[in-house]
């Protein structure tokens, strides 16, 4: 209790009074809007109705014109099609997105996608050389005759393998949303909104709304201008699934997409939602992030991805029951195999955090599952609030996966210890590295050494955005239903926390053993409810009388037809 930092942004009082008449908005949602740097009220306007005609003109987008061309006659002459996609939520989902928009319009197409445990992620040698014998295999086998490649969500750094299938005599479309590096691969076309000179106005699309952005293209150019509309639900999912900010369009495909979803005419995903219990629920971005993209990403993790586009593209009923029902056991497979890994994780974690002091924390264990170690570093750096690598070791190499905070580049962390890496790559937030076992000790030891040097303690304290300071008179059920209207929540557009101060304990009890904390307060004649989830343990320094201060966000709690205003506390303390 107590121990967070708040930072409480500075609002200009005058600048919410000007936004909230000029949106047409409550004060309270004004300041939200004014202390995360947004005056501007037509960008208001639409931010608050983020409607699906503002979608941006796909042809934008630097190279579509030549690859929707190089497509649709690929489907003329008949040539066969293939859609390299990646074992994550958004590789499948781009992959389904291409493959039954192209199907429908009558092309051959196939798809393929990388084994995440021998050919590593992306447009890989090893990978373009299975896929080599498998055209060998469709051709002989039943005429398929490989002359196009379209990747989804990949490929964007793989200029040899590009150059490789060129000389093949095969064409490759590229169509990516990471990173460029310096070189790009020469293709056919390269679609990627980071490509430099793009003029595409919008640069987070994740994989998949690129991928939507091409069928809105192909659409367009064969008299139906809509079709990208059918994807809307596939494209939501992934854009929520690979944590890119849900702003500018991303926003437009989660808001529009969580309603597709909710009526969704994919009878895989449809499957998918009932075997997750949340068919015929209102659905929120959170739902979709820990109920339904993990039973999808199970398929990669675990085993074959392929099922996962199989599952998102399929039209059998009875076929995609079966796939969502072993999609369904393999995710639960993957969270024991999870909270075994992390248990054992953590208790190496809390010595060398407590006491060894260590600001990074390097923890690693044999058969521990290469597929789940990224997830297992995220909730490492939850509980410790610390930069946490996750090495997974087998036959004395190690392969580690890593996760950050914002002090701290671990990208750059990892180059400042190549020395003792085999290898390694990714971002400032999150990186993967190959190392032999016998060098783990000395990479520890090293990588903390340059923590050390970059960050202090105080970096590690758990810190809250507070948005704007709470009055009394804020405290209203049409005020709640108006900032409800900022969802959907996630990256880029969080939950808005405020601070209020001086409300009196009128009741403190705690709920499921002693796990929640749940509260009674009162203001100068108004009650409030207030929940704190996992803070039971503040009950032992909270008496009735007390007068607090509280960081939270506001809600309304439906129970058994009843409705009242609930605050959900981030934290508490005394006045
Ligand atoms: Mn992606």
């Amino acid at each position: 209790m107590g121990d967070k930092v708040w930072k409480v942004r500075k609002v200009d009082e005058e600048a919410v009074i000007r936004l909230a008449k000029s949106a047409g908005i409550s004060k309270l949602l004004a300041k939200v809007f004014v202390s995360r740097d947004i005056i501007d009220s037509e960008y208001v306007k639409d931010f608050l109705e983020p409607d699906i005609r503002k979608l941006h003109n796909p042809f934008l987008m630097d190279g579509m014109e030549r690859a929707a061309d190089r497509i649709l006659r690929a489907v003329e002459r008949g040539e066969g099609i293939l859609i390299f996609g990646d074992y994550d939520v958004d590789g499948v989902a781009s992959s389904s997105i291409l493959y039954d928009y192209l199907t429908g319009l009558g092309a051959k197409v196939r798809y393929f996608v990388p084994d995440r445990m021998t050919e590593g992620y992306g447009l890989t040698m090893p990978a373009v050389e299975r896929l080599e014998r498998k055209a060998v295999e469709w051709r002989e086998s039943d005429g398929f005759d490989l002359k196009l490649i379209i990747t989804v969500d990949c490929g964007i750094t793989s200029v040899e393998e590009a150059e490789h299938i060129q000389a093949l005599g095969i064409d490759i479309i590229i169509t990516d949303h990471h990173e460029c590096k310096e070189v790009l691969p020469k293709a056919w076309s390269v679609l990627n909104p980071h490509k430099p000179g793009c003029p595409y106005p919008f640069k987070d699309l994740a994989g998949a709304g690129v991928a939507l952005k091409l069928v809105h293209a192909l659409g367009i150019k064969t008299g139906n201008n809509d079709a990208y509309r059918a994807y809307l639900d596939l494209a939501a999912l992934a854009t929520v699934a690979d944590v890119v900010p849900l702003l500018g369009e991303n926003r437009i495909i989660v808001k529009n997409g969580l309603k597709a979803i909710e009526n969704t005419k994919n009878i895989g995903l449809g499957a998918l939602l009932r075997f997750s219990g949340f068919y015929g629920r209102n659905l929120t971005a959170t739902n979709i992030a820990f109920g339904i993209a993990p039973r999808i990403n199970a398929a990669g993790r675990m085993g074959d991805a392929l099922r996962g586009i199989r599952l998102l593209t399929e039209k059998n009923l009875a076929v995609c029951e079966a796939l969502a029902r072993e999609l369904d056991i393999e995710n639960r497979t993957r969270q024991e195999l999870e909270d075994r890994i992390v248990e054992e994780a953590m208790e190496q974690a809390k010595e060398l955090a407590y006491t060894y002091r260590h600001k990074v924390l390097v923890v690693s264990g044999s058969g521990w599952h290469q597929g789940i170690i990224g997830i297992v570093a995220s909730k490492l750096l939850q509980s410790y609030n610390r930069p946490c690598i996750v090495i997974s070791v087998e036959d004395g190499t190690g392969k580690g996966s890593g996760r950050s905070l914002e002090c701290f580049n671990i990208f750059r962390a990892l180059d400042y210890c190549s020395g003792v890496l085999t290898r390694f790559g990714g971002h400032e937030m999150a990186a993967g590295l190959t190392i032999e076992e016998d060098k783990i000790g000395e990479f520890r030891t090293l990588i903390n050494k340059y923590a050390d040097e970059v960050f202090t303690d105080e970096d590690l304290l758990p810190t809250i955005r507070i948005d704007a300071i709470l009055e009394r008179d804020d405290i209203t059920r049409q005020n709640i239903i108006e900032l409800e209207k900022l969802e959907p929540f996630g990256v880029g557009n969080p939950v808005p926390v405020f601070g209020y101060s001086g409300p009196l304990l009128k009741s403190v009890r705690t709920l499921s053993d002693g796990k929640h904390l749940k509260l009674n307060l009162w203001d100068k004649g108004l009650y409030v409810d207030a929940i704190g989830f996992n803070m039971g343990k503040a009950a032992e320094k909270l008496a009735v009388g007390d007068t607090v201060s509280v960081a939270s966000s506001l809600s309304i709690n439906k129970w058994n037809g009843y409705e009242n205003i609930q605050l959900v506390l981030s934290d508490i303390r005394h006045c």
